[in-house]
């Protein structure tokens, strides 16, 4: 069978011309005005983006190259006994559109764990950050030093041809992928355990390496999780944060390690992946208060007592969604399969029914349904991963997916450097002065 570098090789040139076409048919045609309004509202709805991997429908939520979460689940190669699909699949059906076969799955695993070592100076990195440093933090210095031994950035001071973008753009983008578990296991040995990194198994899956990485190999579920986990983690269309990021600074074609480890930086941000840490933090903060098994009054008075504060309440709305989020339900599921009687899941079910009634009683939230950081948390905490300023990081491996497959069809279809047009106050009330 194919490799995935060979398979996506056959697949560009018809992609070019897709493109091409698309552009002589269609490339004058409007959207619709752009509202003042959207300059001023973090450009919400303003169309503004290729992004070939997933799209984000407001009601139903994200399908990956039009597959919905449930039908990845459905569709995707498992491991043997297992019964949540295997991020390299997902990462196959993101790149190419197709569903790989088991053989071609198993590949990508031995693939991915052969790439897996990082660079000795990268763990001397590592193990100097202090155990204050956030681990997004650290996580984005490890990743952006990756740049070092980048195939991309070599290529291109060696003069490569712009048609060949897209060739070291892939091995860089596989490295980073497959060396994103040893990075994370590192900062979260050093920081809450005994800084001790087990060896990746050369024949495991990249989920179970992550696991043994992180000291939880033996948990059967826990690694299940984690393959739900990265899949349902790894891409949210476009237009947000990390995912922006990432294309945008690829497009000054900065390599993939320099633009992901810029995407880590917005996942840092407490509007975005950190959401998750915040979760948990704010749920514990729940328990500490009102105590386990709270009422429903106790648990009302304080998601109010948060809003009062001038405070989000983590884990709730969105900048695109207007129902719940498929990928809370996934996660929902599993807990209900796994772990139906945690104690703090059944507060998280709790939260569910208490806090979209009071988000649109509030009258602000244009969306008081849960996100996908209201429930990852529980899941990780279910299993001994209890320390929630690491959350986001596991974010991070996931979301690498999705940026990386980005930015190889960015190089493969030419994208030029993003560069939108700004304005100021000044010249916006100029422009309409008479109007
Ligand atoms: N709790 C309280 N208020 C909320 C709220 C929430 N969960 N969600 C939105 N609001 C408020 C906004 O802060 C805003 O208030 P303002 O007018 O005083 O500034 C108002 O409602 C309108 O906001 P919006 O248009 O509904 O949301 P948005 O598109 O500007 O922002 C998001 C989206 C996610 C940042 C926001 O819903 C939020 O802060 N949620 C909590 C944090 C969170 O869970 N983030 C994770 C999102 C998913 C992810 O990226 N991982």
């Amino acid at each position: 069978p194919l490799t995935l570098k060979e398979r996506l090789a056959e697949l560009i040139p018809s992609q070019i011309d897709k493109v091409k076409q698309i552009r002589a048919d269609h490339g004058k045609k409007s959207f619709g005005p752009v509202l003042v309004d959207q300059l001023y509202g973090g450009m919400r709805g303003l169309p503004a983006l290729i992004w070939d991997g997933s799209v984000l429908d407001a009601e139903e939520g994200i399908r990956f190259r039009g597959k919905s979460i449930p039908e990845c689940q459905a569709l995707l190669p498992r491991a043997p006994g297992g019964s949540e699909p295997l991020p390299e699949g997902l990462f196959w059906l993101l790149l190419t559109g197709e569903v790989p076969t088991q053989e071609q799955v198993s590949a990508l695993s031995r693939d991915w764990a052969a790439r897996a070592a990082i660079p000795e100076f990268v763990e001397e990195i590592l193990d100097r950050c202090p155990p204050t440093l956030h681990p997004m933090s650290q996580f984005s210095l490890a990743v952006t030093a990756l740049n070092h031994d980048s195939a991309f950035a070599k290529a291109y001071q060696e003069g490569i041809s712009k048609k060949e973008y897209w060739q070291p753009t892939f091995d860089d983008a596989m490295d980073l992928i497959a060396k994103l578990p040893n990075i994370a296991g590192r900062i979260y040995r050093n920081v809450f355990s005994d800084g001790k990194v087990p060896a990746v198994d050369l024949e495991k899956d990249y989920s179970h390496n992550l696991a043994t990485l992180l000291g939880f190999g033996d948990n059967e579920a826990f690694v299940e999780l984690l393959r739900l986990y990265i899949t349902i983690h790894s891409d949210h269309e476009g237009g947000n944060v990390s995912a922006h990021t990432g294309k945008l600074v690829g497009s000054a074609l900065s390599d993939p390690f320099l633009a992901f480890g810029a995407s880590l930086n917005g996942l840092a941000g407490p509007l975005h992946g950190l959401a998750n840490q915040e979760v948990l933090i704010w749920l514990r903060k729940i328990q500490s208060k009102i105590g386990e098994n709270a009422s429903d009054d106790a648990v009302k008075e304080y998601v109010w007592s948060t809003l009062k504060a001038g405070q989000v309440v983590p884990g709730y709305g969105h900048a695109v969604l207007r129902k719940t989020d498929p990928r809370y339900t996934a996660q929902r599921e599993f807990a209900l399969k796994h772990l139906p009687d945690d104690p703090l899941f059944k507060l998280v079910g709790q939260v569910y029914n208490i806090v979209p009634g009071i988000l649109l009683e509030a009258g602000k939230a244009k969306n008081p349904w849960p996100n996908v950081d209201a429930h990852s948390g529980v899941l990780l905490t279910h299993y001994g991963l209890t320390e929630m300023q690491f959350y986001t990081v596991l974010f991070g491996v996931s979301r690498a997916f999705g940026v990386a497959a980005q930015l190889i069809w960015d190089r493969a279809l030419g994208a030029p450097l993003e560069r939108p047009k700004s304005y100021s106050s000044d010249a916006i009330q100029n422009m309409f002065k008479d109007k």
